[in-house]
């Protein structure tokens, strides 16, 4: 798609179940619910969830922000590790995007590591709206160890993901190209949950439409 063109696919290119879709991202993002400790999870969510998991720093929070079009809603960190609980933004009863706090920040304290895994394993264990992942891989450094223990997490409890390349502003089309090839090589082990790359950009937005489409038509079909 050509640059900028991320709020101008016209209408008539899209299904009918495509325009609702983009019509639920569209409404009004609430942030409902904020857990520091498992007992903290949100009992009174209703509609499906998509979580957000990666290394810290990989662009989570800005991910949240580009889908929901709203600048600020998940705050960006120029700090790692700054996103220490997860939080929960909802649209309209319909969606809910889920902000899981980053792993392998290395000057996270061996406690708070521990604390942060509890959380995690707590909520993708136990979430019955929790319907897919996004596993966020920075576009520059693809896919490393911790990303894999992530993966054999997800496989214990059975949760598809999405392997989402961030930051793909910083990378060549052909770099692109071989980091799919690498990946496809790390995601044997996972192919029942791998559901599909995506391809994503908070510098350039141009392709938030599609992104916002994949995800909702996965939910939909479910
Ligand atoms: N060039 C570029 N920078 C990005 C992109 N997405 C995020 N960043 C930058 O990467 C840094 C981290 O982004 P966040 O969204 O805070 O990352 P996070 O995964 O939420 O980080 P934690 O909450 O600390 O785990 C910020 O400085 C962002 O501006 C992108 O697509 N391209
Ligand atoms: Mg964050």
């Amino acid at each position: 798609m050509i640059k900028g063109l991320d709020n101008i696919l016209p209408n008539e290119a899209l299904s009918q179940e495509e325009q609702e879709i983009l019509k639920t991202f569209r409404r009004d993002w609430k942030f409902v619910a904020g857990a520091n400790n498992a007992s903290q999870l949100p009992t009174f969510i209703t509609s499906p969830e998509i979580a957000f998991i990666g290394k810290s720093n990989v662009g989570k929070s800005s991910l949240i922000n580009l889908l929901t079009g709203r600048k600020a809603l998940a705050r960006k960190s120029h700090t790692p590790g700054r996103t220490r609980q997860i939080n929960f933004f909802t649209v309209n009863e319909e969606l809910t995007l889920v902000d899981l706090p980053g792993y392998g920040y290395a000057k996270i304290s061996k406690v708070e590591q521990n604390k942060w895994e509890h959380l995690i394993l707590s909520y993708l264990s136990e979430s019955q709206n929790l319907k897919v992942i996004c596993l966020l891989i920075d576009a520059r450094r693809g896919i490393k160890e911790h990303d894999l223990s992530v993966m054999s997490i997800l496989k214990k409890f059975q949760r598809p993901f999405f392997l989402t390349f961030t930051k793909i502003d910083k990378v060549t089309n052909v770099e692109i190209q071989q980091l799919v090839e690498q990946s496809n090589i790390l995601l044997k082990p996972f192919e029942n949950l791998f559901i599909d790359f995506l391809f994503t950009s908070a510098r350039r937005k141009d392709d938030t439409q599609r992104l916002r489409i994949s995800l909702g038509t996965y939910l939909r079909q479910l």
